[in-house]
């Protein structure tokens, strides 16, 4: 019994002991489970927080995100979300192919390039046309003016504004309940702070003259841009391309310069699209499904882009601001110049088109545009003429002009700038989109020097999806031989050497071309482009060679930054043979401008265009009497000073001419040759191989003559029976000096008994046939 009630007493024990152990576990547990359940709570909130910062950057463009280091020079600005749904990274779509077409071009050229030509195409440029004022034109030269440019100006009648077309307005839901996120602040308090600016320049001025109250309009309308943006969270959003831009088509010009300065302006009616779930916008990629691949290639050759796609793209969507972040800090001058922004235009595609002149409303501060011209340079296209005109109608600050025949870009932008009304001129092609703030950077640059001549950075508008890509930082335009427009970094040490930051300024030896604000009378005072270019391309080359050497500078703005559509091929005619057309405006350009380095670019595959019987470059009195006017500096100065790191030298060897068989040099006596031991300090020794492909010494070049002797002649580019291929690409042959006119390989072969000279059949393993001179630098 005893034992009994002592078992029970401790199995008591250990029951009190296992049921105390259960509730602490118990309790234990419940713990756990608090903290999981916290853990889990948290999880969701941060995903919530990514969620929102995602969203967000979808609505103000995900500065952030783009702005960490690139890698590749084009970047495609892939938003977070977009990422996470395609799961790819940045393009890596390289510069060099993108950035404009020529290179490759130029490359194929090499295999095609004629010798001779017989259809020589004639000049039937007009060029006479352009004369300008003795007040506008070039310093000591009176010229008759004429601007009857075979040009008509079409006056848009205000009356028939018409409602814009544009796709239904949707309220972005999320961005209107985040009112108070950080970032959100940040833009509004930007804007307020422009808002203050604005009120303050309106008020600081008593409108007197009528010009005045003008400017204090345009200012009032600036204002109404930016508190409607600044209000919108309140109200439902109104379509942002009713744009209050504009409405006066007077004088505003900002004749007389305030000293004061201001934030630049990131005026962007777009900030709040309408629709944020419209194709392509944000500057993202529009996809096509593959059912739509026949009408995406049925299209593209209107354009060469991928014309399907664009037009489903909103005319004034959003584009990430990719301006480095210190950009939208920067302050600019309140009094800067107004501008007149051109573009030429011809067979363009209606929506690239309309998206160009959209951006330039939309991201403009009204006070400083002028006025939009269009040069329709003789299109063929029936949308581009009443449907154009009704369609611009609604901009009164929008001009068409109208070419009664093709002139070709470079003389369509003359008319352009012979009726612009603005301080300054800025050219655009008419398939950009310029991004936010990205004019008075530009005016700014003009406003502190009216020589400098500030281009954007020209960005990517993939030609394949549309999407806008950013380029990387400190690129500048050059070129190389046969002057080929090309894009190059800084070299690292100028950018030490200068301590640039990533929105400096960057000095640009050669711009690409379409796309530069100028100061208009200094345009003028330049002389403005050569008339005598025709159609397409080197103008850029012209008009850079002409502002370094006549005193300018052209500049790279890193916080102005504009989107180009780069395009495989031209989407439009040329009235005569492309390649003939930029062979001959080059040869003119490198005829005025080069000097003697002229050499180098008729060396480097145009040996065929100093034959006059094969291209007919035009007269250049003018323009040769223009660079004497301006006095500008020398060629030599230009590659010294702007773009040092190009390699030019004038001849491509010289010194002492080597024969292996002979172990002698060659020597020139009183008009004869003969071999000698060699002596580098006997001038008589010394010759050049030329770009000509010459053997040269003083005026005499060695040329083969009859069929086996040769001869010493006066040299003479044009002709073809002086040259000499050496080193070219035939290995079994490189050493040899090969008679380039003789159609069986002659070679140049030095005769061991009499000391003498012949052309003999070539053979490779000859060493008599053998040359070497003592530098080579090409
Ligand atoms: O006969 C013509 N008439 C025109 O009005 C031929 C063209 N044009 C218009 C055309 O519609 C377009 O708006 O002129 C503009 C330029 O023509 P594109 O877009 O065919 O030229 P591109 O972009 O291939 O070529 C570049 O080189 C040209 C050489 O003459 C011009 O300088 C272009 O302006 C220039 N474009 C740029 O610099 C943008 C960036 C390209 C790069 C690098
Ligand atoms: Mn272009």
């Amino acid at each position: 019994m005893m034992r009994l009630r002592r078992y029970l007493r401790d199995s008591g024990r250990v029951l009190a002991f296992v049921f105390v152990a259960s509730v602490i576990w118990l309790l234990f547990d419940m713990a756990a489970l608090r903290l999981s359940l916290n853990e889990v709570n948290s999880q969701l909130l941060k995903e919530r927080v990514i969620k929102e910062k995602e969203i967000f950057k979808q609505q103000f463009g995900a500065t952030q995100h783009m702005k960490r280091g690139f890698k590749h020079p084009v970047q495609r600005v892939d938003w977070a979300v977009t990422q996470a749904r395609k799961g790819t990274g940045t393009s890596g779509v390289k510069l060099a192919q993108v950035y404009r077409h020529e290179g490759k071009e130029q490359d194929k050229k090499w295999n095609f390039i004629k010798k001779q030509g017989d259809d020589v195409p004639k000049r039937d440029d007009g060029a006479a046309l352009y004369n300008f004022t003795p007040k506008q034109g070039v310093p000591g030269k009176k010229k008759k003016v004429n601007f009857d440019l075979n040009v008509a100006v079409v006056n848009i009648t205000h009356k028939n504004k018409l409602a814009y077309k544009g796709e239904p307005v949707k309220v972005a839901q999320s961005l209107l309940h985040r009112k108070d996120s950080k970032a959100n602040k940040a833009v509004k308090n930007q804007l307020q702070e422009e808002e203050a600016h604005l009120v303050k320049t309106t008020a600081e001025q008593p409108a007197n003259t009528d010009k005045e109250k003008q400017d204090v309009k345009d200012r009032e309308q600036v204002l109404v841009t930016v508190t409607s943006t600044l209000h919108a969270e309140k109200e439902p959003v109104k379509p942002s391309v009713s744009l209050p831009v504009g409405g006066h088509a007077k004088d505003n010009s900002t004749a007389v310069r305030k000293p004061g300065v201001h934030k630049v302006l990131s005026l962007d009616m777009t900030a709040r699209p309408r629709d944020a779930n419209a194709v392509g916008q944000f500057g993202q990629a529009a996809l096509a499904g593959w059912k739509e691949d026949a009408e995406v290639r049925k299209r593209w050759d209107e354009g060469y882009f991928n014309v399907y796609l664009s037009e489903k793209i909103p005319l004034d969507r959003a584009i990430p601001d990719t301006r480095p972040d210190m950009c939208a800090q920067n302050l600019v001058h309140d009094g800067l110049p107004s501008t007149s922004v051109i573009f030429c235009f011809v067979d363009e595609v209606w929506s690239t088109l309309l998206r160009s002149v959209h951006s330039v409303l939309n991201r403009s501060p009204p006070h400083l545009l002028k006025e939009i011209i269009l040069v329709d340079d003789f299109s063929t296209k029936d949308y581009l003429k009443k449907q154009l005109d009704d369609y611009m109608a609604q901009f009164p600050k929008v001009r068409i002009i109208r070419l009664k025949e093709r002139q070709g870009l470079i003389r369509a932008r003359l008319a352009g700038a012979a009726v612009a009304k603005g301080e300054v001129l800025t050219f655009l092609d008419s398939h950009v989109e310029c991004n936010v703030g990205w004019l008075e950077p530009l005016l700014e640059r003009i406003y502190l020097d009216r020589k400098k001549v500030p281009c954007p950075v020209i960005e990517v508008i993939s030609d394949k999806d549309m999407s806008y890509m950013m380029v990387d930082n400190f690129q500048r335009g050059i070129f190389k031989w046969p002057l080929v427009f090309g894009w190059s970094a800084v070299p690292p040490a100028d950018i030490k050497k200068n301590n640039m930051t990533i929105s400096d300024p960057i000095r640009c030896p050669v711009m690409a071309g379409g796309l530069f604000s100028i100061d208009k009378k200094y345009f003028f005072e330049l002389g403005t482009y050569d008339p005598g270019l025709d159609v397409w391309g080197g103008e850029n080359m012209e008009i850079s060679f002409k502002i370094w050497m006549c005193g300018g500078e052209i500049e790279i703005i890193p916080c102005s930054r504009v989107g180009h559509i780069f395009r495989g091929q031209n989407p439009y005619k040329f009235p005569k043979d492309r390649q003939k057309t930029v062979e001959r405006n080059l040869a003119r350009v490198a005829e005025v401008w080069l000097d003697e380095y002229k050499d180098l670019f008729y060396g480097h595959g145009y040996h065929h265009l100093q034959d006059k019987k094969v291209i007919d470059i035009g007269n250049l009195t003018e323009q040769i009497e223009l660079r004497k006017n301006l006095k500008c500096k020398s060629f030599k100065w230009y590659l010294e000073n702007v773009y040092p790191d190009m390699v030019a030298p004038l001849v491509k060897a010289e010194g002492l001419v080597f024969n292996r068989g002979l172990r002698k040099c060659l020597a020139l006596h009183n008009g004869s040759l003969s071999f000698e031991t060699c002596d580098l300090s006997k001038q008589a020794q010394h010759f050049n191989y030329t770009w000509m492909r010459h053997i040269r010494q003083q005026n005499l070049c060695v040329a083969p003559r009859g069929s086996s002797g040769f001869a010493l002649l006066s040299c003479d580019n044009t002709k073809p029976e002086l040259r000499w291929f050496h080193k070219s690409s035939n290995s079994a042959l490189v050493e040899h000096l090969i008679a380039e006119f003789v159609s069986h390989h002659m070679c140049l072969e030095a005769e061991s008994r009499s000391d003498t000279l012949r052309l003999n059949p070539c053979e490779p393993s000859n060493t008599f046939q053998k040359w070497e001179f003592t530098h080579y630098l090409a």
